[in-house]
């Protein structure tokens, strides 16, 4: 058995956290949100040679699909999610009319490897409470420990990136941030955030067709462009969350083509 110096356990956990923390000060793309979504853009941009780092305030990132609906552990998807779940070796079992059961906690787990895998870096426990703003451009976010957000008068630190990922789902922080201060959003001014009654097949539709730049250098994807945007909520279905994904990363890799 390796011989064990308690020290240098602590030294290897400190030295590389921090080796990572250093480096993704500053990333291509900041994503808020360990939610599908959120996920799913990592994976993708990650894949792609992005830079990417995701802050998640939890413990645990998946956000909401380990609950699956009402605590059960499973998640419906429509069949256009399922090749890139397939891809992502995430299985999903055909269960009738073009829909698909997936087990929760495959998903989480699956989207989360698959992401880190590529590339991501994800640092949990750590929760976004502002943008950063310069020229009209949002070029980063302030983020503090989540133990010591809101309990302690410490204050936060920032994490700058070429592109903003709001992936906050049913809260749009990062969206809300920016109404506080009545920053000029490309969207329309619902007076309060908050999603409308559900709707199934048009909150899906919803959060896939209305993801997009809400403001220079702020995207937002899956639940959060339902609260942005007053959208119907959509209940038990995560097929839309993960094209939503896919959309924002394919328009974030066009924006920083350019
Ligand atoms: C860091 C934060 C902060 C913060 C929140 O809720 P999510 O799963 O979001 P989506 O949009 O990827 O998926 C939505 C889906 O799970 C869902 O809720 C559905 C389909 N609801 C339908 C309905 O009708 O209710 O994940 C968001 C993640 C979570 O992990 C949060 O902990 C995290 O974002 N988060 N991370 N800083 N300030 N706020």
């Amino acid at each position: 058995m390796t011989r064990l110096d308690e020290v240098e356990i602590s030294k290897i956990i400190t030295s590389t956290y921090h080796e990572t923390l250093l480096d993704r000060l500053a990333s291509d793309v900041v994503i808020v949100g360990g939610g599908p979504s959120g996920l799913v853009a990592a994976f993708l941009l990650a894949r792609a040679g992005t830079k990417v780092t995701i802050l998640e305030k939890r413990l645990s990132p998946g956000g909401g699909i380990w609950g699956g609906g009402m605590g059960m552990n499973v998640a419906v998807v429509q069949e256009e999610a399922v090749p890139l779940l397939t891809e992502l070796a995430i299985r999903c079992r055909s269960a009738r009319d073009g829909l698909y059961a997936v087990d929760t906690i495959e998903l989480s787990a699956g989207l989360c490897l698959k992401a880190v895998q590529a590339g991501a870096a994800l640092l949990n426990l750590v929760t976004v409470e502002d943008l950063c703003v310069r020229q009209g451009r949002v070029h980063g976010v302030v983020a503090n420990r989540s133990m010591i957000y809101g309990a302690l008068p410490v204050d936060p630190i920032v994490f700058s990136g070429r592109a903003v990922l709001d992936a906050t789902g049913h809260e749009a922080v990062l969206v809300q941030a920016l109404r506080k201060r009545r920053l000029p959003l490309k969207i329309k001014d619902v007076t309060e955030c908050g999603e409308g009654p559900l709707d199934a097949q048009q909150g899906e539709q919803f959060v896939v067709d209305q993801a997009d730049e809400v403001f220079p250098g702020l995207w937002i994807t899956g639940m959060s462009v339902s609260a942005a945007l007053g959208g119907p909520r959509m209940g038990p279905i995560f097929g839309g969350m993960i094209l939503s994904g896919q959309r924002i990363a394919q328009q974030i890799s066009a924006a920083l083509a350019n």
